[in-house]
């Protein structure tokens, strides 16, 4: 009988006082050991005792990805250290991951991404202490798994503008012309099939960050717009500041028929900016699923079920 259900995970930390911590972390105990499928992912920071979320005053969660390992990365040979020199062999890829947004994997139903027991995992994070005080919390996680063989598989497709690097930040210098700064990156899809899901990553000063395909008079596949928190939201009221406050939300994609796109086909990012103030440490990606297929032509038609989701 195939099931699914929701396994739960915690790491517990220590950030100093205005401190920022961050680190590798592997987790051979704290993902599910089971041959199948991740259909959902969320993550949080939560009070240690009662599980509650952690409001931003305490701890801001700058970014975690989470990295099966030992798996050739399908953007990148290498990845260039924190100390922007040492090269390292990119044999991991990135399945999820998110930022003070709380980006979630989503998948349509029919979809996973499989898994098996025997998978090595690590988490890449950075946590932020907002008090005078050392604090205490954990990183908490939720993963649903699904062991149904007939879901179809999905591939990991991490597009990011500063792609294959450690800390993957670019600053927009603020000129006012043009008003809006644009950064590009295309990656050049592995396999023929359809994008059924993505997200977004982006800071403070973000326009928006659109996914198309220049091979097909670059139409859009999506447009994943920031929300904005009140100027009295906490997010925009808390020291120190590492860079700008991000969004509260991004609109994310989900397609069960999805975006058709053919093996070898380059799929642009653009990640847009606002370029009337200098945002320094900006970040633009967009972490997306493509589950392989036959397409019919280089430029099938558009799904008709795409969805904006929050
Ligand atoms: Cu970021």
């Amino acid at each position: 009988m195939a099931a699914t259900h929701t396994e739960s995970f915690n790491y517990p930390v220590s950030v100093d006082p205005y401190g920022v911590k961050q680190e590798i972390t592997f987790l051979p105990t704290q993902m599910p050991k089971v041959d199948g499928f991740i259909t959902g992912w969320s993550v949080n920071i939560v009070d240690a005792t009662d599980g509650t979320p952690l409001p931003i005053q305490r701890l801001m969660l700058h970014h975690i990805v989470f990295q099966k390992l030992g798996v050739q990365n399908n953007a990148c040979k290498n990845f260039t250290s924190f100390d922007s020199k040492t090269l390292l062999p990119a044999f991991a890829e990135n399945p999820y991951g998110a930022g003070e947004e709380r980006n979630v994997m989503v998948l349509p139903p029919g979809y996973g991404y499989p898994i098996s027991k025997n998978d090595n995992w690590s988490m890449v994070w950075m946590l932020m202490n907002h008090r005078a005080v050392t604090d205490n919390a954990l990183i908490h996680w939720e993963v649903t798994v699904d062991d149904n063989a007939l879901l179809k598989p999905v591939i990991p497709l991490w597009f990011d503008v500063r792609n294959c690097n450690a800390d993957p930040v670019y600053s927009v210098g603020g000129s006012g012309k043009p008003k809006v700064a644009e950064e590009k990156a295309e990656l050049t899809m592995p396999e023929s099939g359809r994008i059924v899901a993505a997200g977004g990553h982006v800071h403070g000063g973000a326009a928006d960050l659109v996914l198309s395909q220049p091979a097909c008079n670059n139409r859009t596949i999506h447009t994943s717009k920031p929300a904005w928190g009140m100027p009295d939201h906490p997010f925009y009221n808390v020291r120190p500041i590492l860079h700008e406050p991000g969004p509260v939300s991004m609109s994310r994609y989900t397609s069960e028929q999805g975006f058709p796109v053919q093996k070898g086909q380059k799929i642009r990012l653009t990640s847009r900016y606002d370029n009337t103030r200098p945002h320094t440490r900006v970040m633009g990606i967009v972490p997306a699923y493509l589950a392989p297929g036959e397409v019919s032509s280089p430029c099938e038609p558009a799904p008709t079920d795409a969805q904006d989701a929050r």
